[in-house]
Order: structure tokens, then sequence, then C-alpha cells
């Protein structure tokens, strides 16, 4: 029996470029929210990340321009709309701004209203799942990237109890990505140092911190990772306003040292971070928030489900 050949072009290698076309048509949401102790630029460091980017933006902190309204503290969790057009392509961002902790005078558990979040965002997406009349497409609420601030700390003393715990809650449900927030405030050899303590408090604390390898990553991934290992924590440096360093306008701070200009990538990691998030790693937070956390999430929500079911079976029988 011979194997049927196709005896003309079928034309399935279209595949691709279907699949692509479908997917740029729909395009892509990606939700990233900010934590930590308050104060250390989270709301700044948010609504200017992606600014220079942006063709629309609706909800709190919005502003991008000179005529943006002063960033305030952040008294409750705000989520802003914002969309990036590159080639065709269409982003929509959500920015998920939390309060910093530190000011109550109980610091316990500070988490809670986080995890929270999160999990709904989990819950409400398998409500739609289990929905018989399907929704073809759910809209993703799902929190896709943490970013956890540091208190930038000139002696490198490591990871503060509340971080540790915090991050430990965090990581067992989000991808959580840790940055040295003001970094201006350090030396360069200052942000090494406390770079190298922090990282090595993740290992000794058992963190699990994005990004994870795993056996289905290429070798060139696995570098990646790797390269972007040794640099998390980023060092940011955030600013609503713009400077003028050599003549030119750029959004920057003034320091003892000198002017910093955000973008400049000698000087801070913010553009290393945007680059991170939205170039090299997307696809993969997305993917790692659904086959990891979520999927995680689903399957014990499912397990307590049916124990409900049979618990409900069993006392109905006696
Ligand atoms: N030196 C320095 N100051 C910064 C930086 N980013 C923000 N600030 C300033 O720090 C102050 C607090 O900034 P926010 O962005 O409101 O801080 P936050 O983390 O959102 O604070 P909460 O909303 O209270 O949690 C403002 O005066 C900012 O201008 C930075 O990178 N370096
Ligand atoms: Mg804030």
């Amino acid at each position: 029996m011979s194997e049927i050949q196709p005896s003309s072009y079928v034309g399935f290698d279209t595949i691709t470029s279907q699949i692509e076309h479908r997917l740029v048509k729909k395009g892509f949401q990606f939700n990233v929210m900010v934590v930590g102790h308050s104060g250390l630029g989270k709301s700044t460091l948010v609504n200017t990340l992606f600014a220079s980017h942006l063709v629309d933006s609706q909800g709190a902190g919005s502003g991008s321009g000179a005529a943006a309204p002063a960033i305030s503290q952040t008294t409750e969790i705000s989520v802003s709309q914002h969309t990036l057009v590159e080639d065709k392509v269409r982003l929509n961002i959500n920015i998920i701004d939390t309060p910093g902790f530190g000011d109550q005078i109980n610091n316990n558990k500070v988490w809670e209203p986080i995890v929270k979040y999160i999990k709904e965002q989990h819950s409400n997406y398998l409500r739609k799942e289990l929905t018989a009349q399907r929704e073809r497409h759910i809209r993703d609420t799902r929190v896709h990237a943490v970013l956890y601030f540091l208190e930038p700390n000139a002696t490198a003393k490591g990871l503060a109890p509340l971080d540790v715990a915090t991050l430990k809650r965090l990581a067992e449900i989000a991808n959580v990505i840790p940055v040295i927030g003001k970094a201006d405030t350090l030396t360069l050899a200052e942000r090494e140092a406390f770079r190298n303590t922090v990282q090595r408090d993740f290992k000794r604390h058992g963190l699990s911190i994005y990004p994870y390898d795993s056996d289905e990553l290429t070798e060139e991934e696995l570098e990646l990772n790797e390269s972007i290992r040794s640099i998390i924590p980023f060092a940011v440096v955030a600013s609503e306003k713009e400077i003028e360093i050599n003549g030119e306008t750029v959004r920057g701070r003034k320091t003892r040292w000198g002017a910093i200009n955000v973008e400049d990538i000698n000087q801070c990691e913010f553009v290393y971070l945007r680059e991170f998030l939205i170039r090299t790693h997307l696809q993969d937070l997305i993917e790692s928030t659904s086959f990891i956390h979520y999927e995680r999430f689903r399957a014990r929500q499912l397990i307590a489900l049916k124990e409900n079911a049979s618990n409900r079976q069993s006392s109905a029988q006696h």
C-alpha cells in the first residue's frame, strides 16, 4: 500500500501566518502589578515605564506627558489601561498599582489584599472557563508579572523579614520580578553589593523568582535566563519629570552625583526592565502565568469542589 501523497501543493504551510494573523487581530493582553514598601517610586515607575511608547491610556495614573497630574501616595489597588501599537501588533497593558506598606502600626500580613487580588483574578477566569456557554475569548485579568520593589540599601543588608514573608506568598502564585527602587540613591558599587546579597537571600530562603528554567527551553533560552538572573533585581530609577542634560530634554532626575537620564543603560536598568517585560519575556510571562500559576490554582479548586460534592453526597446518605 502506498502512502497517499498530495499530488499538488495543499498550502498548509500557511498555518503559521494564519495563526499570526489571528493573534495580531486579537492583540495581546499583559497585566503587570507593582508591590512593595511605601514611597519607593512604584507609581512613578509604572506611570512612566511605557510612557514613550503609549498610544492610549485610561484610568488612574494614565498621565504620561508634562501636564500629567502629580503622583500622590497610592491608597487603594487601582488598574489603569494602556495600549501600545508596534508594527500592527496591539499590546494592551493593564497596570495594577497597589498601596505601599510600611506606615501601618501593624505590618502583619501586608500581603493579604495583594494575594486576594491575584487569586480573585484566577477565580474569575476559572468561573468563566467552567460556564457551559463558555465565552470564546475570555478577557484575561490574571496578573502576569509582579514587580516587587526593594528598598535601596547602601550597607548591602539583605532582604528584610517582611520582604521575605511577602515574596514567599507572592512567588507561589505569580511571576515575581524584584527591582531595587530609587537606585540613584546608591552608587554603582553599592547597587552591585546589594544585588549580590539579595540574590544570595533568594537562594537561602528558597524563593522561586522568575524566570524559571524548564526542560523545554533551548540552550539559547537557558543562557538568556542565566544572564537575566544575574541582573535581578533590576536597579531602577524613575522620574515623572523631564530635565535637560547637555542641551537635550530627557526623562530624568537630578541627584547629588549629577543628572541621571532614566533611559540611559549606563546609569540604571529601567530600559533593561522594559525590554525584559515586553520584548524578550512577554509571551513567557503570559504562558507561565497560565500553565504554572493558574494551573496550580485551578487544580486545587477543582479538587476542593470534588471533595465538597462527595462530602455532601455522603452526608445526604447518612
Ligand atoms: N530619588 C528618587 N526618587 C524617586 C524615584 N522614583 C520616585 N521618586 C520619588 O519618590 C516619591 C514617592 O514616589 P511614588 O511613586 O509615589 O512611590 P510609591 O512607591 O508609589 O509610594 P506609595 O504609593 O506610598 O506606595 C515621589 O516624590 C517621587 O518623585 C527614584 O527613582 N529616585
Ligand atoms: Mg504609589
